[in-house]
């Protein structure tokens, strides 16, 4: 096929591609190029037509996918594709997932019609009901709860099923109807979204982008696996596999499980129970200073709080320090020896001390985490205090280094539908809606983390949930969940739009058969070293009854007179085409629409070439300062105090002034005897969250199965492909062991996202290997977020 031979660097003279191409040699290094329909399609059949869409999931990739249409059906789907690039090219391709959509858009659990529950809430029992018949009632009740509760009780979950720049219309719907109750944060990175803002200033969540760690000599990856979590696209797999083929440096994987990234590459697994990361850096920052392997200047001239030298004048000469929390002159007057961290690690004191030196001489030392250490019950302090190492050794601001949490990257700021003001001030930390359903009016800013009101003044009443599966599937303690959600006294109306019939969209009043973002025009961007958008159009007609979330909300909108506020009197592709131009009019750089629509996919490489957190503060820290109340990384800090002091915080609830290891709580992080093994959660390559969950074919492919370490399976009796059963307090769940070395002894490991199947009127025991079925619904001390990693249970065969 000639077109298969066509390189991209010849497509992209041919094409007339936009940006400078610069060559020599063979060497060429595009900062912009379009492709899409402009690539000729190797495999298309002649009464086929192609269409560009993307993936809207939750998934950093956001990829293109190419649908090939015959007569209106899609036949098959596949994604970007340069048979030869001829240079480095970043080729954002749709993982398998993607390419199985048609299984999904066709498949049996498709919702293609408005329904209306006839059956108990979770029952899974609807009937079809006319567009007409489901919206007059959702506005009609919509009207009547805001009116009996007010605004406030209406809650929009954390729901995260579509990606693009049109998604967020619900809340502009809301606000033009006098707001609703927000939730804040995410169920993604809550506790370090919010600690590390705190001590490190605003520019500290995202760190420096991948290709920054190609200097380094040394690469520490705390609980991150972008192999699994960071698949298709151009987003950071593709960086990390780069970085793996070109770095001279050393990568140390520090993970309960060897992860299916440090498999098969340049690493080393470093095996550490959950939970535990913080033990595990007190020991080598306790070592770092013995060793004399700290970097005093740094220390002194950019971080407040590592010894006395530097404390805030409220805590000076109390020995609050850091360094005394490590010699145990200090918080709890233990010294951090790698003797003392080794029986809760279970990293062995010698290889602590072998680690620290290491650590203490590696230049430039690269720390990055995901945020499976911090999706935890400690989990505020268990990522902090990974944030440590590159400071002790003062690795931060300088070529090859990060600052310790997640990688950065790079994307093109595509304006979004504005949603309007909320006049409701009150929100609550997302995770807890749960509890405002159960108990909102005794939520207040001290015991709940409200925000914007020192208290809820009302219950909720009403949920609208637009692509999630966080009622319960995705939500913590099911159990619970289902208990508070069933009441039909407590929340009064459940509206979901949904593309599948999830074991949240069983507790909908009304389902709403929705679009996929590819059956509709969209667009969207993302990016990791190197940032693309794509512009998607309608693949196909839409079929049966489903509607776009626009059409939908613009109907209802009607019905609650409210229509021209929350249109302007534009549709959903007027919509896309002014935040397109809008983002254009501050890019010049950005093709027409009219050649994005026609091309599909754009790329941009990072004119920045790399970015490395805090440079600039490194370079000058007097004239950019950080955003923390000193305008220094804080060590100890003085706001963090200030909250402890005045929250309402149970036993377990650590909110420590400097990054102290704290086991977690009691009921899910701390062994007994009846429960004596942890289980903790991962995101699995099979699945995005939930969603593929229903799809058999990749279920085949990806089996939901406990990974457990031979020396814990041999005396329970379980061999590998054994069905068993995790329980505990929260409830019990069924699937297939993997016996293997692969993690830990004395914790199991279960992907979390696999589709829940209990009979909730009968023994409630789940039969998918829903790990929410066990998990719990307390949230962390200072985040308030889930800490879904965090389990402890006991397993026999089922
Ligand atoms: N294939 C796939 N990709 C995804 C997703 C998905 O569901 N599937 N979800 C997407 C979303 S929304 C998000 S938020 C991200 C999530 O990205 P992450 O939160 O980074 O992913 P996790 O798998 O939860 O955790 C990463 C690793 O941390 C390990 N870990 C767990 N607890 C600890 C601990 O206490 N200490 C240490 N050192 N390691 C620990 C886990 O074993 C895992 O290997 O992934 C995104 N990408
Ligand atoms: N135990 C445990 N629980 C977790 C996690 C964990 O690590 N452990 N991770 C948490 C994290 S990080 C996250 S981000 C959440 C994610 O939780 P959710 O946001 O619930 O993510 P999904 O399960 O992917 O659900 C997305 C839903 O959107 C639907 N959907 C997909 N495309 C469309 C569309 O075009 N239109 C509509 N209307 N619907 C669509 C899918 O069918 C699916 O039901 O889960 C959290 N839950
Ligand atoms: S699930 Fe992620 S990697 Fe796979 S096609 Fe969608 S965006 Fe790309
Ligand atoms: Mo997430």
């Amino acid at each position: 096929m000639p077109q298969a031979n066509l390189s991209r660097r010849s497509f992209l003279r041919t094409s007339g591609a936009l940006g400078a191409l610069a060559g020599a040699g063979g060497a060429v290094a595009a900062t912009d190029a379009l492709f899409g329909s402009g690539v000729p399609c190797a495999h298309a059949a002649p009464d086929e037509k192609t269409v560009w869409g993307h993936c809207a999931i939750n998934c950093p990739g956001r990829c293109p996918l190419r649908f090939h249409v015959v007569d209106d059906e899609v036949t098959w789907v596949e994604s970007y594709a340069t048979p030869d690039a001829g240079f480095e090219d970043p080729q954002p391709r749709a993982c398998l997932r993607g390419r199985t959509y048609r299984r999904w858009m066709n498949g049996p659990d498709r919702v293609n019609y408005p329904m209306r529950r006839v059956g108990r809430r979770g029952e899974g029992r609807f009937e079809r009901v006319s567009w007409d018949e489901a919206l007059d009632a959702i506005a009609s009740e919509l009207r009547r709860i805001i009116d009996a509760y007010g605004n406030e009780s209406v809650f929009l979950t954390y729901a995260t099923g579509v990606s693009s720049t049109t998604a967020r219309t619900l809340p502009r719907l809301m606000n033009c109807l006098g707001g609703y109750l927000a939730g804040y944060g995410d169920y993604s990175a809550m506790q370090m979204q919010r600690i590390l803002p705190v001590v490190q200033g605003m520019t500290g969540f995202y760190g420096s982008t991948l290709n920054a760690a190609e200097e380094a000599e040394l690469i520490l990856a705390f609980g991150t696996s972008p192999v699994e979590t960071r698949q298709g696209g151009a987003v950071s797999h593709y960086d990390w596999v780069r970085l793996r083929e070109k770095a001279g440096a050393r990568i140390i994987y520090i993970d309960p499980r060897l992860s299916d990234s440090a498999m098969g590459g340049a690493g080393e697994w470093l095996p550490i129970n959950p939970g535990t990361d913080a033990a595990l850096v007190s020991a080598i920052a306790h070592e770092l200073v013995v060793g004399d392997l700290i970097d005093k200047e740094f220390l002194d001239a950019y971080c407040v709080g590592f010894d006395e030298d530097t404390m805030p004048p409220s805590a000076r000469g109390q020995n609050r320090s850091y360094r005394d929390y490590l010699m145990g002159t200090g918080y709890d007057k233990v010294e951090k020896t790698p003797e003392w961290a080794a029986p809760i690690t279970g990293v062995p004191a010698a290889r602590i001390r072998e680690l620290a030196r290491e650590v203490g001489t590696a230049k430039p030392l690269f720390v990055v985490q995901g945020w499976g250490p911090q999706r935890r019950s400690n989990g505020e302090m268990n990522c902090w205090s990974i944030t440590m190492l590159p400071l002790l050794t003062g690795q931060v601001g300088l070529p090859g280094t990060n600052h310790g949490g997640r990688e950065g990257s790079f994307s093109i700021g595509l304006k979004s539908i504005p949603a309007g003001q909320n006049p409701v001030k009150a929100s609550i930390p997302v995770f807890l809606y749960t509890d405002a359903i159960d108990h909102g009016t005794e939520m207040t800013a001290l015991n709940a983390g409200v925000q914007g009101a020192p208290a809820l003044t009302q219950n909720i009443k009403c949920i609208l949930n637009y692509a999630g599966n966080c009622l319960t599937n995705q939500h913590g303690n099911i159990n619970r969940a289902h208990d508070i959600l069933a009441d039909e006294s407590k929340c009064e109306l459940i509206v979901v739009w949904e593309t599948a019939m999830t074991d949240s969209a069983k507790y909908a009043d009304y389902l709403l058969p929705d679009l996929f973002r590819f059956e509709q025009r969209s667009l969207i961007g993302t990016g990791g070293d190197v940032a693309y958008l794509v512009a998607g159009e309608a693949c196909t007609t839409p079929k049966f009854e489903r509607k776009s979330l626009y059409e939908c909300l613009t109907l209802l909108a009607r019905r609650l007179g409210v229509e021209e506020a929350f249109t302007e009197g534009k549709t959903e592709s007027e919509w896309i085409e002014q935040l397109y131009e809008e983002t254009r009019a501050k890019d010049a750089g950005l093709p027409t629409y009219a050649e994005a629509l026609a091309r599909g996919v754009y790329l941009r490489e990072n004119p920045r070439g790399r970015t490395i957190v805090h440079e600039a503060f490194r370079a000058d820290p007097a004239a950019n300062p950080l955003s923390t109340p000193s305008g220094k990384i804080e060590i100890y800090s003085e706001t963090l105090a200030q909250i402890a002091a005045a929250w309402d915080l149970g036993p377990e609830d650590v909110i420590a002034p400097v990054p102290v290891y704290t086991p977690g709580f009691t009921e899910t992080d701390v062994p007994t005897e009846r429960l004596p093994l942890r289980c903790s959660g991962f995101h699995y390559r099979g699945r995005l969250h939930s969603s593929w969950g229903g799809i058999e074919l990749l279920r085949q492919a990806n089996p939901q199965e406990l990974w457990i370490n031979p020396a814990d399976a041999e005396p329970r009796g379980i061999a590998a492909g054994d069905r068993v059963r995790v329980a505990n307090d929260f409830g019990a769940t069924e699937l297939i062991a993997k016996v293997t070395p692969r993690v830990v002894p004395g914790t199991v490991c279960m992907a979390q996202g696999a589709w829940h199947d209990a009979d909730m009127g009968g023994d409630r025991v789940d039969r998918g290997g829903c790990i929410n079925t066990i998990t719990t619904h307390r949230p962390s001390p200072l985040a308030k977020g889930n800490p879904q990693h965090s389990n402890i249970c006991e397993v026999t065969k089922a």
